[in-house]
């Protein structure tokens, strides 16, 4: 086993997702070559206690609150970043130049310049990296690639995505702090489009290839909130909803919607494409199905017969389906953690001799062109293309 010896920069959310797969993945993918260490946990110096809570729950050596000086030691192999938004350019910029290998999480960053440098520093130093859209790890989107690369869905139509949830509602909510950074402009970036819209628009990518141009309208419903630092009511100037049209590469149009704003909605990341084969449909809320409605053969072209045709709900846990194989005997579960989990492995396997790892940082640029292009657009009131902000 060869060890990596692992810094993860942010001990919340992600740090504690991040941590968990770099624990569990030689468990379900025992055939890896690379073992992750846990080596050092690094957070911010005002969270010291629940930085060293954190160290000890998940088996660090070593806690540190200077992510330089972790950046800059020669025993560290790999630096795992899970801070918000503002911080990613800085902290992957320096860890390229430093040769370590890189995990990012999303969106990439503040902006598409910013990206861009990102992603030429990473390139020119040729360092292993992966940025983490988690959800194309859910074994049923991945099974949903599976059945466009089998040709099932045929000519595609229409992509129809959602990303909706509903906790910024109350006036009360604050802007600023732990985990409320995201409705901060300053921390992170945009609103729904960097935070939720990146989620949709890397796996409508992923599943139907690049938008063209875009045409968005993006909403502020509370237009002041008290900022966490300030103690003071400051105006909020993320998006607290967006939605878009697009038009894909391959003709097929789509439509796109997000908000935090949709009472009862809690994860509700959705997506259906319709072609002239069949059809699909995911929900995140109920993770372990894909819907598929089978119209004709891929091959003969031939139809169904139409008694026979209705949309099908496929349990997507048998060891045939993707990555399922590593965990449970069909009809069991898997769940969250595990898109993590999954991504980790499929990145290793890529230092290992395996497929290369998707999203590298040029597409996730790309993600980061469309989520400019949709604040530009909503700004300017007009159809953008994503080759004016990418060229
Ligand atoms: P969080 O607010 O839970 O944690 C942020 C962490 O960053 C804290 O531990 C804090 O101490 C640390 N931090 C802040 N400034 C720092 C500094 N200067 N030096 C060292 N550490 C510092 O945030 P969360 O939810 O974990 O989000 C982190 C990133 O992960 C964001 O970019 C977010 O967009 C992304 N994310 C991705 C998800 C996914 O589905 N892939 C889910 C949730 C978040
Ligand atoms: C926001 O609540 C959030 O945690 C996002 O930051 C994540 O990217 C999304 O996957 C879940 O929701």
């Amino acid at each position: 086993m060869k060890p990596i010896r692992v810094a993860v920069i942010g001990c919340g959310f992600m740090g504690r997702t991040h941590a968990n797969a770099h624990c569990q993945v030689n468990h379900f993918f025992p055939e890896l070559e690379h073992h992750p260490v846990l080596q050092v946990a690094v957070a911010h110096p005002s969270e010291k206690e629940k930085l060293e809570k954190y160290a000890k729950t998940w088996g660090f050596a070593e806690t540190s609150t200077d992510w330089k000086s972790v950046v800059a030691r020669d025993d560290i192999d790999m630096i795992d970043v899970c801070v918000p938004n503002n911080l990613h350019a800085e902290i992957v910029i320096a860890a390229a130049k430093a040769g370590k290998i890189i995990s990012c999480e999303k969106p990439l960053a503040m902006s598409v310049e910013q990206a861009i440098e990102m992603r030429d520093a990473v390139e020119a130093s040729g360092v292993p990296h992966m940025i983490s859209f988690n959800y194309r790890r859910v074994p049923a989107v991945s099974l949903a690639k599976q059945i466009i690369g089998e040709g099932r869905i045929g000519r595609p139509f229409h992509y129809r995505a959602t990303y909706n949830q509903d906790y910024t509602i109350s006036t009360k909510v604050p802007q600023g702090g732990a985990a409320l950074w995201r409705l901060d402009a300053k921390v992170a970036g945009s609103g729904v489009t960097g935070d939720l819209l990146a989620h949709s628009i890397d796996t409508a990518e992923w599943l139907n290839g690049p938008i063209k141009r875009l045409c968005a309208h993006t909403e502020i419903f509370v237009k002041e909130r008290m900022h966490i630092e300030t103690g003071k009511m400051e105006p909020v100037t993320i998006d607290d909803a967006a939605m878009f049209m697009a038009i894909f590469e391959n003709g097929s149009i789509g439509t796109f919607e997000s908000t935090r704003y949709a009472r009862g909605r809690k994860n509700y990341n959705t997506f259906e494409m319709n072609g002239e084969f069949g059809a699909f449909h995911f929900d995140l809320e109920r993770p372990e199905y894909l819907q598929f409605f089978r119209y004709a053969d891929p091959d003969t072209g031939k139809k169904v017969e139409d008694h026979l045709t209705g949309w099908q709900d496929i349990l997507v846990t048998n060891s045939e389906h993707p990555y399922m194989s590593h965990y449970w005997v069909p009809g069991t579960m898997i769940g969250y953690e595990h898109t993590f989990i999954n991504g980790l492995s499929d990145f290793l396997k890529s230092m290992e001799g395996g497929p290369a790892y998707e999203p590298s940082i040029r597409q996730a640029t790309r993600t980061q062109a469309v989520c400019d292009a949709v604040v530009k657009s909503a700004k300017e009131e007009r159809w953008v293309e994503i080759s004016e902000l990418l060229p």
